[in-house]
């Protein structure tokens, strides 16, 4: 079966580890956020697409979800003794990363490319896409703190500022990368993996190219919410600053015009009579990924639920 996983930060990531372990090269692909792509001390940092390829080259920080283990950070306090920025930390073997991205990027090579080099260097084997070559940022309306990057509202400001809007500043002069509508059109499944919805997934399908690729494909997207409560970052409350209710519905709500299937937490079956009367295919089980062999567990799960939707969707 070949899947194309659209993904952001940690949770989608940890998903598509799980995946990747059950799925050849050419069976599974992964196509990244690069709204919270910033500059930072000169640099381009693309924090998702390094969450995802470290994750899957087994390089992440599994406390942090971000960044490489067994990190050294004697640069950062370098540039701190220099008085430079320290807000955003870059550990030295992530600063080459930055670094390597950079300097390609100044000699002409699109984002696309430079990903496919420094993942064959990581011995990624599974195709990983950035949504777009072209800059796309998301900019966060806040009530508090006018508009903000997305890194100065989640790092600088963490997460506090509260949300009116986003803006995708960019996506409409975007396109997706060559070879990412190809797997889209070629893919059996498509898995929304459990990402931040607003800030994680939307500045994907922002991207003019994907919603249409997508409409006569079989979706299936992952709540990151359990009991209303997000698994990592800002995603409950920022549904609640937006007015909506937090809730597995509320996601599958978010992407209801996309979605042919839907996997949920256990613990959110009250949400069942709702989101079928949506007509989507549920699958209820533990979604929560504790470990490394938990994420093959679920990628597992989600991947014969795939099947089976795909079995009913013919
Ligand atoms: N997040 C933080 O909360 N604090 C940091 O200092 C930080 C540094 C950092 C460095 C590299 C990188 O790839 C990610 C980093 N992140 C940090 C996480 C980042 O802001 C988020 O991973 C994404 O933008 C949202 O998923």
């Amino acid at each position: 079966m070949k899947v194309v996983a659209l993904a952001g930060g940690v949770g989608g990531a940890k998903l598509v580890h799980g995946l990747a372990a059950l799925l050849a090269p050419g069976e599974l692909s992964i196509i990244v956020n690069t709204g919270d792509d910033f500059e930072y001390c000169g640099l381009r940092i693309s924090p998702d697409l390094d969450t995802v390829c470290y994750t899957l080259a087994g390089l992440a920080n599994p406390e942090t979800g971000w960044g490489q283990h067994d990190e050294s950070w004697t640069v950062l306090e370098a540039i701190k003794n220099l008085g430079g920025p320290d807000w955003f930390r870059l550990g030295d073997k992530d600063l080459a990363t930055h670094l390597v991205r950079t300097d390609q990027l100044a000699k002409g090579l699109p984002l696309s490319a430079i990903t496919q080099g420094l993942c064959r260097q990581w011995g990624v084997e599974h195709p990983v896409f950035p949504m777009s070559d072209d800059p796309v940022r998301t900019i966060v309306h806040t009530a508090d703190h006018g508009s903000l990057g997305f890194q100065q509202y989640f790092v600088q400001h963490a997460c506090q500022p509260v949300v009116r809007s986003f803006e995708f500043a960019g996506a409409d002069q975007s396109a997706p990368p060559p070879g990412a509508l190809e797997q889209i059109n070629e893919a059996d499944l498509v898995i929304f993996t459990p990402s931040n919805p607003w800030v994680s997934i939307d500045p994907i399908l922002a991207v003019p190219g994907y919603r249409n690729a997508l409409e006569n494909k079989v979706v299936i997207a992952v709540s990151p919410l359990v009991q209303g409560q997000a698994l990592k970052g800002p995603a409950a409350k920022m549904y609640r600053e937006l007015g909506i209710q937090p809730g597995a519905s509320a996601v599958a709500n978010h992407y209801l015009d996309l979605l042919t299937g839907f996997v949920f937490d256990q613990q959110d079956e009250e949400e069942l009579e709702k989101i079928q009367r949506w007509r989507i295919i549920p699958l209820l089980t533990n979604i929560i990924m504790k470990d490394e062999q938990d994420r093959v567990r679920f990628a597992e799960e989600v991947l014969n639920f795939g099947e089976s939707v795909l079995d009913r969707s013919h």
